[in-house]
Formats: structure tokens, C-alpha cells, sequence
């Protein structure tokens, strides 16, 4: 190639147009094997042996920068130019490629629920659902691998952890029966009965479409709008009133199948059944106010804490627990009707039956890969667990597949290693848009005999998916509903007469809050008029919170046998994975500081010390300065010394308003009379170190000091 042009116009002080030097490559090095219990599934062909097909588990090979042909690259800094100034020539394979690829980078984000973290897990079941049902991953001691993704429901991609919202908890187990995922959310109801109103009630929740505002919230026109004109969506609105709303953790949260589902034994006989996941850690929520901060401060919250959890080996844990009922040709229990998905039912008519255990392991490695590729279905079932006629689960078994295949590219997804089940796949599913598997054989069509038959029908006695022949009344085609599913208030009333005085005061709180941000006077008075009819105390309140008169009942409300076990205030929980935070500066006694984290830490809780400056202090890595430390990642403080730093005076005082235990060696004490801490105050621990930290820790087993957060003004 000529370096030189000759007929150039010579610019005085043009550097060479010799290309610049290459530097060579720094030392090779093998990029890091995923961890083994990372792996994605394994590939498996028709036959059941493992291939080694690639790009199944592992994306990188080499220790080389090669294009995405394998040809090695000794460059990917500068694009090949004329000369050093000159213009990018187009037959920069490399840059093309690179960018061309970078432009096609994201994928559509999920319609609802596009905002998640997920994590590996593996479930054990005790053997105790054997006798209802014959599904495999059922009987006792099966091990199955899951991966769980968590999520909120409104908001993008891109939007914060903390909002107001339900949480999905949808979890994908790799039975070797094949992948069963039971999509649940951590509300037992839900805020429609039949499917066909689903994009409505989304389209209400999310953003309004002129100015695409507000952002993963609730509190605007449109929801309110359709939640009060929409009255079966008034029990579901209540459960996102309460702090179940705003969970502390994900770690925190229950998980519910919604649904009721029809499960069948071996010997063929069925039950009707709810599914629930129950957090061994108990369930337990924000503050209104931390949810609000957390978002600003770290709109990630319930993802790093999830990921540190896992990280820092305190491994998430839930029991699944069934609701049995009879299955009866009227299909209710109680006079609930069991396929109305706005109803739940108490647990103390339908006692929790424990039938496995489920801990998270570790986290993904590769966000896009797992979280984001992980494409869930409510009508990927096992044998032994079937749908029922359910009008909102029936609309579910088309969305999910449907919507992956605008989301994930293709009716291929199965394919994309998370998805992958961990059982033989023999389908006569073939081509399409990103297809990676290489079938075999010239006869995907049933019945062949040029592939010798192959792949077989596998009926119930070989472990095939046979659906439960469950009766279908006769009767006609209409677009209506059942009687039953005209009550729409007394389950509102149930679960807000369950509660304790402090979290109706949250309810009451997140009315008078959500309806308070709403423009139009006539949607806040309609839905005052639903408030009347579940509970006319929590109606009066909420409308004098807003300056409207109260409306009377036009129903009458429901006589209600309130549900304990709906509360989340009154009872003591591990305090493992729990956020301790150690203030201290240089006046703190080393060892002492030593032995109140190792304390804290042989308790199962996670110390972080907070100092004046990053660093180290006393020979102990600082994880927070007051700069960094926020109070919404503390469960508690444990103060050793003094600060009169106003950021650290600020922490206290938010600490202290969200009832968090604060305990103080005899050196903090006038710092928390600087912050105006009433040192008399329930959850207040005083003594020496160690005399604190046993106080600490427990009054950390009841998540909050409730008594004080009783006492406080609104
Ligand atoms: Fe849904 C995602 C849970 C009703 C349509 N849903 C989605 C996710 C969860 C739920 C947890 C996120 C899964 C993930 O992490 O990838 N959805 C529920 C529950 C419902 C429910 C518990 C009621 C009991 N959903 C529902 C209805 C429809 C959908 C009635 C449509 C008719 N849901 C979808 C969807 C999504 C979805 C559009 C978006 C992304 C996806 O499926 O994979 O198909």
C-alpha cells in the first residue's frame, strides 16, 4: 500500500501518515470460568448426552480480542482511516461490526414487570405434597435447580427498586420432568378477574401517555381513575395501600401463585390448591419515607441488597407452602370461589402445609444473560399440577408465550441457555429466528417412519403431561361473569380489619397520599365512595386528609372474622442478612470495636462500619463515611463514639423516626441528646459495648421498634 501521495498538497506540520505502532497485547490471561454452580443449564440433544454445541455456557473462549468470526484483532481503539486525519474508510469490518452490533444491543424491556433482579437457588421438596400430588420435584427429598427473578410491576427498566407497587416472585424450577414456573406476585390478589381487562388496568398504572409521567407510581389520575370506576380492582389497591407494598427486602417477601390450581396424584385423584412461598426470614417492609429516600439515594436497593445477601453468604430461604381444598364441582371453599383471583383465603381456614424449601445460592453472572433473558410462562406445568378455569389465569397461558417472542426475537427462546430445560427436549419445533440447535433426521412430523417413529408419545405411565380431564359444565357462549365474582369490598374490608393500629395507619397514610396527588376532584370523591363501603373509619379518615366530606355506605359492609395472620407486626424473626451499622471514629477502643463486629457478625448480621473517612480505622476496613452512610440501608446503629457531623446527626434522626433500634456506648450518649434522641425512648439501647449489642440484637428480631413508631406524630 502506497503511504505516500505524491500529489498531495503538502500541509506544513501534518504528522506522518504512517499508521500508528500496535502496542502488543498485555500478558494473556484465560478469562474467569463462570463459578460451577453458575453454569447454565446443560445442552441436551434429542438423546439425552450432553453436546458441547457452543456458546452453550460459556461465551468467552481464548484469551484474544477476536471478532465475532474468531479472527484475532490487534486493534479496537482506532478505526482504520486515510491517513491519522483523514475520514473512516468502509471496509472497517471491525467497526462495523462493533457498532452495528452496540446499536442492536437492547432488547424491548418487558411490558410489565420490567424491572427485576434475580438469583440461582435450588429447592428440596419434604415429600409432604406426595399424597396430593404426583409432580416430581414434589416428592421427598427431589433437589431441583431455580432461578428466580423479582420485580416490580409498573415501572422501566430503569426505575427505581423502592415504588410503591406489587413485587412479582416468579420461579423457574428445572425439574426433569421439565421447567416448571409458578409466576406469582407477593399480593394474593389480584386487581382484575378476567385477562381481556389486563391492558386497561396497565395502561391505567403506567405513565400517561402525553408526557410520560409519572414514573413507576400509582398516585395519578389515570389509576385511580380506573381503580375507583373498577370496583373489583378495590382489594388488590388496599394490599397496595399496606406495607406490603414496600418491602424491606426481597429477602422479605411472601410469594403467592394468586390462582388456585388443580394438582393431581398418582392415583389420579385431584385437589384444588393455592401455592404460597413463605420467607424464613418473615415479611417485612419500608417505611413510607425510606422507601421514598431509598429511591433517590439508591434507586437499586432491593437488588444490591439481594445480591449482597447472597454474596455475603446469608442465603435467602422460603418454605412453599399449599391451601388444599376439595375439589368440588362448585369449586369454592368457605364461600370464597376459588377461581375468583381477587379473593385469597385466610389462613386460618386453610391452614399453610410446608412441602419444600427453596434457597437462593448465588447470583447471576451475566445481568443481560439470566435476568433479562429469563422468559417465564404460567403454562409451563409438570405432570401433577394443572390450571383451572381461572378467567384471568386462562388469558395468562397466551400473553407469556406470545409476549417473548417480541421480546426475545422469536418463537426460539426456549433455546437461550437460561431457558433451557434440564430434561431431554425432542420437539418438532423447527427453524425460525435464532435457532441454534442443529436437528437431526428429515421427519419433524407426527406420525413418520422415516425417523423410525421417533420422537415417541410418552402417555401418563411415561411421565407424559396428560391434562386432568376436570368436568366442563354445558352451557353457552357468553361474555359474562359468575354471580360470586360480585363481591367486591368484603376482602378489602378483611385485610384492612386485620391489621394492627400502626399499619392502618400506613393505610390510611397512602390513601390520603396517593389520592392527594390525583388533579380531578370527581375520581378522589368516587374513590371515597368505595372506601366508605369496605370500611367507613378508614373512608372519614382518608377524606379528612383530603378535605372532602366522608360519603355514606351504599352497601352493606361486610361483618368481617379478621385474619392474624395477615399482620405483619407482633412477632419475632432471625435476624440473619440484617444491616448493622457501627459508628465510631479514631476515640473508639479498637478492641472493642473488634469484638462488636465479630458479635455482630457470629449473629448472622451484616456490620458495616460507618467512620468519619473512608479507609481504615483501628486496622478495620470502613465501609461508609458520613458522607456515604445512609440511614435507609441500616436495620439498626450501634454508635461506639461521637460525631457532630450534621449528615450523621441527620441519619440518627431518620433512624430514630423510622423505629429503628438504636443502641449507644456511654461516649455517643450526648450525640444522640444533639440529635434530640430521647434516650428514655422504646428501642433506645444503652450500656457498654457489648451490653449493647446483646440489647440490639434483641430488639432486632421484631424488625421495628413498634411502640415507638406509635408514639410518633404522622
Ligand atoms: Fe403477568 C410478566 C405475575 C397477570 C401478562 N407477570 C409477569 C411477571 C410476573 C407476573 C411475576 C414477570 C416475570 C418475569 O420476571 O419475567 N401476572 C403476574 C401475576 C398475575 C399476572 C401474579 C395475576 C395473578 N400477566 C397477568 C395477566 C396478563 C399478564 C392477566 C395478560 C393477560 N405478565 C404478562 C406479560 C409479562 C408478564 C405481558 C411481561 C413479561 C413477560 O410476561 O414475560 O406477558
Amino acid at each position: 500500500m502506497a503511504s505516500a501521495r505524491e500529489n498531495d498538497i503538502p500541509i506544513p506540520g501534518s504528522p506522518s501518515p504512517v499508521p500508528p505502532t500496535l502496542e502488543e497485547p498485555t500478558a494473556p490471561r484465560r478469562p474467569l470460568p463462570p463459578k460451577p454452580d453458575q453454569d447454565g443449564p446443560e445442552v441436551r440433544t434429542p438423546t439425552g448426552a450432553a453436546t458441547d454445541l457452543p456458546g452453550g455456557t460459556v461465551a468467552q473462549q481464548g484469551a484474544y480480542l477476536t471478532t465475532a468470526q474468531g479472527a484475532r484483532l490487534p486493534d479496537t481503539d482506532h478505526s482504520l482511516k486515510a491517513g491519522p486525519r483523514g475520514p473512516v474508510l468502509l471496509q472497517d469490518h471491525h467497526l462495523r461490526e462493533k457498532i452495528t452490533h452496540f446499536d442492536h444491543e437492547r432488547i424491548p424491556e418487558r411490558v410489565v414487570h420490567a424491572r427485576g433482579a434475580a438469583a440461582h437457588g435450588e429447592f428440596v421438596a419434604n415429600g409432604a405434597a406426595a399424597s396430593v400430588t404426583k409432580a416430581a420435584f414434589l416428592q421427598a427429598g427431589a433437589r431441583t435447580r431455580t432461578f428466580v427473578r423479582f420485580s416490580t410491576v409498573l415501572g422501566s427498566r430503569g426505575s427505581l427498586d423502592t415504588a410503591r407497587d406489587t413485587r412479582g416472585f416468579a420461579t423457574k424450577f428445572y425439574t426433569h420432568e421439565g421447567v416448571y414456573d409458578l409466576v406469582g406476585n407477593n399480593i394474593p390478589v389480584f386487581f382484575i378477574q378476567d385477562a381481556i381487562k389486563f391492558p386497561d388496568i396497565i395502561h391505567a398504572g403506567k405513565p400517561h401517555p402525553d408526557r410520560e409521567i409519572p414514573q413507576a407510581q400509582s398516585a395519578h389520575d389515570t389509576f385511580w381513575d380506573f381503580v375507583s370506576l373498577h370496583t373489583e380492582a378495590q382489594a388488590h389497591a388496599m394490599w397496595n395501600m399496606s406495607d406490603r407494598a414496600l418491602p424491606r427486602s426481597y429477602r422479605m417477601m411472601q410469594g403467592f401463585g394468586v390462582h388456585t390450581f388443580r394438582l393431581e396424584n398418582e392415583a389420579g385423584e385431584t385437589v384444588l390448591a393455592k401455592i404460597h412461598w413463605r420467607p424464613r426470614l418473615g415479611t417485612h417492609s419500608l417505611t413510607w419515607e425510606e422507601a421514598q429516600l431509598a429511591g433517590g439515594k439508591d434507586p437499586d436497593f432491593h437488588r444490591r441488597d439481594l445480591a449482597d445477601a447472597i454474596e455475603s453468604g446469608a442465603l435467602p430461604e422460603w418454605d412453599l407452602a399449599l391451601q388444599v381444598f376439595p375439589d368440588t364441582p362448585e369449586e369454592t371453599f368457605e364461600g370464597i370461589d376459588l377461581l375468583d383471583p381477587t379473593k385469597f383465603v385466610p389462613e386460618e381456614l386453610a391452614p399453610l402445609q410446608v412441602v419444600g424449601t427453596m434457597t437462593l445460592t448465588s447470583n447471576p453472572s451475566n445481568f443481560f444473560a439470566e435476568t433479562e433473558q429469563v422468559a417465564f410462562h404460567p403454562g409451563h406445568l409438570v405432570p401433577g399440577i394443572d390450571v383451572t378455569n381461572d378467567p384471568l389465569l386462562q388469558g395468562r397461558l397466551f400473553s407469556y408465550l406470545d409476549t417473548q417472542i417480541s421480546r426475545l426475537g422469536g418463537p426460539n427462546f426456549a433455546q437461550i441457555p437460561i431457558n433451557r430445560p434440564h430434561a431431554d427436549v425432542n420437539d418438532m419445533l423447527r427453524d425460525g429466528m435464532h435457532q441454534t440447535a442443529v436437528h437431526r433426521g428429515v421427519a419433524p412430523y407426527h406420525p413418520n417412519s422415516l425417523d423410525g417413529g421417533c420422537p415417541f408419545l410418552a402417555g401418563a405411565d411415561l411421565g407424559g403431561f396428560v391434562e386432568v380431564p376436570a368436568a366442563v359444565a354445558e352451557s353457552v357462549k357468553e361474555r359474562t361473569k359468575p354471580a360470586s365474582f360480585d363481591d367486591h369490598f368484603s376482602q378489602a374490608t378483611l385485610f384492612y380489619r386485620s391489621l394492627t393500629p400502626i399499619e392502618q395507619r400506613h393505610v390510611i397514610e397512602a390513601y390520603s397520599f396517593e389520592l392527594g396527588k390525583c388533579y380531578e376532584q370527581a375520581i378522589k370523591e368516587r374513590q371515597l365512595a368505595a372506601l366508605a363501603n369496605i370500611d367507613e373509619d378508614l373512608c372519614a379518615q382518608v377524606a379528612e386528609a383530603l378535605g372532602l366530606p366522608a360519603p355514606a355506605p351504599t352497601v352493606d359492609i361486610a361483618d368481617v372474622e379478621p385474619s392474624p395472620a395477615l399482620r405483619q407486626v407482633g412477632e419475632t424473626w432471625p435476624v440473619s442478612g440484617r444491616v448493622v451499622g457501627i459508628l465510631a471514629d479514631e476515640s473508639a477502643d479498637s478492641a472493642e470495636l473488634i469484638a462488636v463486629r465479630k458479635a455482630l457478625h457470629a449473629a448472622g448480621t451484616v456490620p458495616l462500619l460507618i467512620a468519619p473517612h473512608g479507609g481504615m480505622l483501628h486496622g478495620q476496613p470502613v465501609q461508609r463515611s458520613a458522607q456515604t452512610a445512609a440511614s435507609i440501608e441500616l436495620d439498626a446503629l450501634l454508635a461506639l463514639g461521637p460525631s457532630k457531623d450534621p449528615r450523621t446527626l441527620r441519619m440518627l434522626d431518620e433512624l430514630f423516626r423510622h423505629g429503628k433500634v438504636i443502641a449507644a456506648a456511654p461516649a455517643a450518649s450526648p450525640m444522640l441528646e444533639d440529635a434530640d434522641i430521647d434516650l428514655a425512648a422504646p428501642g433506645i439501647a444503652t450500656g457498654d459495648a457489648a451490653e449493647a449489642v446483646t440489647q440490639l440484637l434483641d430488639l432486632l428480631g421484631a424488625h421495628r421498634v413498634w411502640q415507638r413508631m406509635e408514639l410518633l406524630p404522622v
